[in-house]
């Protein structure tokens, strides 16, 4: 079915017509074989549409696979996805020789390996040609990174203790937990006070940086911020309501259940 029927017109990037057939292509993974010589970029962009492979579970809670689903719908361009791969196949000695952390997603390119999903998302972002989703200057560049370290190195590992322990992934340590609330708390405050006359995190338009948070803060508002939590750090709440709302977002995160009660370990006495 990907190739249904044939259509008749020139390859240019500015053919609105043909557009309609690449967005339903990109969307549905379906649509007409096109015809006449293309043009240098279209060339290199369909060329990209599928650009190297990513080796990660395709489940619609894998927030981590949704930062290239996005960006796909946005740009038409993104990795290959591996609809057959399960937990148990990141633990085998293939994919360990591969990628020895053992963790997912991780990215193959002809002979280039790369794992961290952030690092993975800067790297095929940086092939779309003239993308604004890099920023427009080296300062933006910058800033992009900013929002993309803090999300990794501080918000995620601190929501992931607390989401481990709750789902009974990790070992329950009350004063650990209780800590890690705080240290959470800290930053989607922090973040709120950046959120607070933005719609974007960097510049006047989306980059990766939103990309990325915004797929990083799914099991977040999935799992721990509750309706009142919502309420104190409203701008983070806006922020990611509206970019889930958008055109290449909704498609990825549908009819979004936001958190009803902040996730509890269940404790066995
Ligand atoms: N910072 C990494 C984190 C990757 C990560 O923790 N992935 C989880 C998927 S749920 C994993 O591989 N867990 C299995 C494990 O830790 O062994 C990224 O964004 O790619």
């Amino acid at each position: 079915m990907n190739k249904f029927g044939k259509i008749y017109t020139k390859l240019a990037p500015i053919n609105f017509r043909l557009q309609k057939f690449s967005v339903f292509k990109n969307l549905n993974s379906t649509g007409p074989q096109t015809t006449s010589e293309p043009t240098f970029e279209t060339t290199k962009l369909n060329k990209m549409n599928n650009f190297g492979k990513i080796y990660t579970t395709v489940t619609p809670t894998n927030f981590r696979l949704h930062k290239f689903s996005v960006l796909k719908n946005l740009t038409g361009v993104g990795p290959e996805t591996t609809p057959e791969f399960t937990f148990e196949t990141a633990k085998t000695p293939e994919y360990l020789k591969k990628f020895p952390i053992g963790k997912i997603p991780g990215f193959i390119k002809d002979d280039f390996k790369l794992f961290d999903s952030s690092a993975i998302l800067l790297y095929v972002a940086s092939h779309i040609p003239n993308t604004p989703l890099l920023g427009k200057n080296l300062e933006e560049t910058a800033l992009i990174n900013q929002y993309m370290f803090f999300a990794e190195a501080e918000i995620m590992p601190a929501a992931f203790i607390i989401i481990h322990q709750g789902r009974g992934v990790a070992p329950y340590n009350k004063p650990l937990f209780e800590h890690y609330e705080g240290v959470l708390r800290r930053f989607l405050t922090a973040l709120n006070t950046m959120l607070a006359d933005k719609t974007y995190l960097v510049g006047d338009r989306l980059t990766i940086a939103d990309i990325n948070l915004v797929c990083d803060l799914m099991w977040i508002m999935k799992f721990i911020v509750n309706p009142t939590y919502r309420e104190e750090i409203s701008n983070v709440t806006r922020y990611f309501k509206n970019m889930i709302e958008s055109d290449g977002f909704k498609e990825v995160f549908g009819d979004f259940e936001y958190c009803k009660e902040t996730i509890k370990p269940e404790i066995k006495e």
